[in-house]
């Protein structure tokens, strides 16, 4: 896991530098999903696949910019899913983006998950391990990322970050989301999913919600690279990590790039969605 954990170290500082000073254009390429890659998300995707074919470990790679998935080195244990570049659209208004990864042993499944590790492009930029504990680092003024503390979530929070177009909720997702707002929740909301989970983890607790809507009823999040690696961080932090009705690292995975409705939090607040879900 060490190795993993390096070999994404080193593309980090690579992909922090791509971002402060590459090129932040529109290729001409769609990608599974059919988003219009950025040249960042491809440069981005590039840097990861180098840095996990040095690392003997790694048996395949599966990108949200690949079609399929890519064998690296047949002795290898572990499968990485990974996005490159989340939330890539928000860089020409310089907001925060990240990289996440999900470690896996013999198949690429939530059952198989051994650990979670993401990235944080911010002011700073930092890294979470979820492998035993949850851990953050931060990168220093030597590009090494240095141990800072171990991240746990209260019992409750403070913040609502909720997802998806408005228009396209369902009732009963809008009652729980106005009713957490009631109550005196407050709204962070980048559209970044990296820095808007990072800030619920750090500031102890909260909701982030992206449900099924009327125009994407599956939800917009992948499962294999940025469901089950943020469920996996927020389980390890003592959170919850739901789809509306069960725990996300139970669902089942039929295609590489599934999405899924996803609800991340502390305790109470998954409790919430949970109660008012099951009466649908
Ligand atoms: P991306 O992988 O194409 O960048 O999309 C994922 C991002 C997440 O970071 C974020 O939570 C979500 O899309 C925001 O979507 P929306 O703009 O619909 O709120
Ligand atoms: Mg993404």
């Amino acid at each position: 896991m060490e190795e993993i954990v390096d070999a994404i170290s080193r593309a980090a500082v690579r992909i922090k530098r791509a971002i402060e000073f590459g090129d932040t254009s529109y290729s001409k390429s769609l990608n599974k999903t059919g988003d219009t890659q950025l040249k960042l998300d491809i440069a981005s995707d590039l840097i990861i696949e180098e840095e996990f074919k040095k690392t003997l470990c790694v048996k395949a790679i599966i990108s949200e910019e690949k079609e399929t998935a890519q064998t690296l080195n047949e002795d290898g244990k572990y499968i990485v899913g990974y996005d490159p570049l989340d939330g890539s659209s928000l860089i020409d208004v310089n907001l925060a983006v990240g990289s996440i990864f999900a470690i896996y042993e013999k198949e690429a499944d939530a059952k198989f998950i051994t650990a979670a590790v993401y990235v944080v492009y911010g002011p700073r930029t930092e890294m979470v391990t979820a492998i035993d504990d949850v851990k953050l680092y931060r990168l220093d003024e030597s590009s090494n990322f240095k141990e800072i503390k171990n991240i746990k979530l209260n019992k409750k929070g403070k913040l609502n970050a909720s997802g998806g177009t408005q228009k396209g909720w369902a009732d009963y997702h809008k009652k729980l989301i106005d009713d957490i707002f009631a109550d005196g929740y407050r709204l962070r909301y980048s559209g970044g999913m990296v820095p808007d989970l990072h800030q619920i983890l750090l500031k102890g607790g909260g909701l982030f919600s992206y449900p099924s809507t009327t125009d994407a009823p599956k939800g917009k999040l992948r499962l294999l690279f940025e469901v089950f690696p943020f469920a996996f961080v927020f389980e390890k932090a003592g959170g919850k990590a739901v789809d509306g009705k069960k725990r996300l690292l139970e669902l089942e995975v039929s295609h590489i790039h599934d999405t899924s409705p996803c609800f991340f939090g502390s305790g109470d607040e998954i409790e919430r969605v949970l109660n008012e879900y099951a009466k649908h």
